[in-house]
């Protein structure tokens, strides 16, 4: 069998030349007003740290392409954090190079061009033709728009002639093509020198500028609204799936951003112990408790990342309100721990005496609290499960290619997003604990921003003590349903 072209359907009719030449002709102009896009600024001073990084290297980062959800039809695209960080650019099959010049380096974008009426592929394609896809932005008009130099992608095998292994550096795991091109070197020891680049790049976005600090109290503030959606549809007093709150959830993400962040995770009851309950199966039953961790993309790819556990009924119950008040008094351990020079892990500390304080309030952890959170023991975690939090910014785990030292093993500075996301889980078939408590499971989860002498919390719209969240969904119960329209 013939390879099928990308993109190319096995179906797609011979159309005889009569049609084709119709086709052809007659097609208005449809031009656009552009103009430079706000980011634009903020990305040019990127690329310029990433050139001062890699003096007199071909510094190559893609955007990746389209993926295969099932025969010919693809996941709605995704574009690479990096790349997006560097470009503003969000569209599929792209790659920014970074030519150096003698004294720095000339960036260059290399896209696609659009398949507009000029050619067969306008009403031929269904990847790429405009027919199908709608009016994407040509070349000179993502220029202007992003302030950068753009090529035709075609000239790029061309344009990398010449240069040498040794001397570039390519993001790799984004195209094929590419990775090929510039073959995997052995790490000796430490990184490659590809993996340096990756660190680089994720230790650079570890501090958030203005415009992306806006972006992320954007996405937190459509994620503030989506919990009240579902907050209003939750009944007191009878079941309602898992996926109907996922779903109203999601209709916000869609109208008022580009999407979830990640799958959102619905566990009503013993669901809330499974730490990525995704499939949303069951139902809500009063008296039970109720885990949402979700997080809106907004339509620049920053992402919110917030938990939090309600009360069917209204109410907690006094053990759901016990545990509770130690998983929220972790959390607020840990906010006031995080200041510039913070230790991640130190925080993480605090979070985790607070917890294992509980569970010894509870009668669940054997020995001593000192005992448990001796490095040799950490019998604790059984409850607790995970560490305190992330870094949060264009991918929800975000930096995540940083080195240890400027991160796991480094301090915050100001700036930096992270979550602070404490939780304590009993399994349903936990034999280890009273009865009372298998199958109950809380987590909150704040973002919050490095201040000069704090944190601010990013996610504030929403309650975290108990009081405050019974009186909230009550007030949202109050209110009614609504449709998720924009704000
Ligand atoms: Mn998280």
């Amino acid at each position: 069998m013939a390879e099928k072209k990308s993109g190319e359907r096995p179906h797609d009719p011979k159309f005889p030349e009569k049609f084709l030449d119709f086709m052809r002709t007659g097609w208005g102009a449809s031009d656009l007003d552009v103009a430079e896009l706000p980011q634009a600024a903020y990305t040019a001073r990127r690329r310029e740290a990433v050139s001062a990084a890699f003096p007199g290297e071909t510094v190559v980062v893609p955007s990746g392409a389209e993926k295969t959800r099932s025969n010919d039809t693809f996941f709605r695209f995704r574009a690479g954090s990096d790349f997006a960080w560097l470009t503003g650019d969000l569209d599929p099959e792209g790659v920014l190079v970074l030519h150096p010049n003698g004294a720095g380096h000339d960036a260059v974008l290399y896209r696609r061009p659009r398949k507009g009426t000029d050619s067969d592929e306008f009403f031929r394609s269904a990847k790429y033709g405009e027919l199908w896809i709608g009016r994407k932005h040509s070349l000179e008009e993502t220029s202007v728009r992003l302030g950068v130099e753009v090529r035709d992608v075609d000239r790029l095998e061309g344009e990398l002639t010449g240069v040498e292994r040794g001397k570039a550096r390519v993001l790799r795991g984004f195209d094929a093509a590419l990775d090929g091109r510039f073959a995997a070197e052995e790490a000796d020891g430490g990184l490659s020198r590809d993996g340096e680049l990756a660190a680089v790049l994720s230790e650079l976005r570890l501090v958030k500028d203005a415009w992306e600090l806006a972006q992320l109290q954007d996405a937190v503030d459509i994620t503030v609204r989506g919990f009240e959606d579902v907050a209003r549809v939750l009944p007191a007093d009878g079941p309602i799936p898992e996926r109907v709150l996922e779903g109203v959830f999601a209709a916000r993400s869609r109208v008022e951003g580009n999407g979830l962040g990640y799958d959102s995770i619905v566990g009503a009851g013993s669901h809330a112990t499974t730490l990525h309950w995704i499939t949303n199966d069951g139902a809500t039953a009063p008296g039970e408790l109720i885990l949402m961790d979700m997080g809106v993309e907004n339509d620049h790819l920053y992402t919110a990342d917030v938990t939090r556990t309600l009360p069917v009924s209204g109410t907690f119950t006094p053990l759901q309100r016990q545990v509770y008040d130690i998983v929220h008094a972790s959390q607020q351990a840990g906010m006031d721990a995080v200041r510039p020079g913070a230790g991640f892990q130190d925080i993480h500390q605090a979070c985790m005496r607070v917890l294992a304080e509980g569970l010894k309030d509870l009668g669940v952890l054997p020995g001593s609290v000192e005992e448990a959170l001796d490095k040799d023991s950490l019998i604790y975690r059984r409850w607790t499960l995970h560490g305190f939090g992330h870094m949060l910014g264009l991918d929800v785990h975000d930096c995540a290619n940083s080195r240890p030292e400027h991160y796991y093993k480094g301090a915050v500075q100001e700036d930096f997003v992270l979550t602070v996301e404490p939780g304590l889980y009993f399994q349903a078939n936990d034999e280890l604990v009273p009865e009372e408590l298998r199958g109950v499971g809380i987590r909150i989860e704040d973002d919050v921003r490095v201040t000069t002498d704090g944190c601010e919390n990013l996610s504030a719209g929403l309650p975290r003590s108990a009081e405050d969240v019974e009186a909230w969904l009550g007030e949202q119960r109050e209110a009614g349903p609504r449709l998720a329209l924009p704000a």
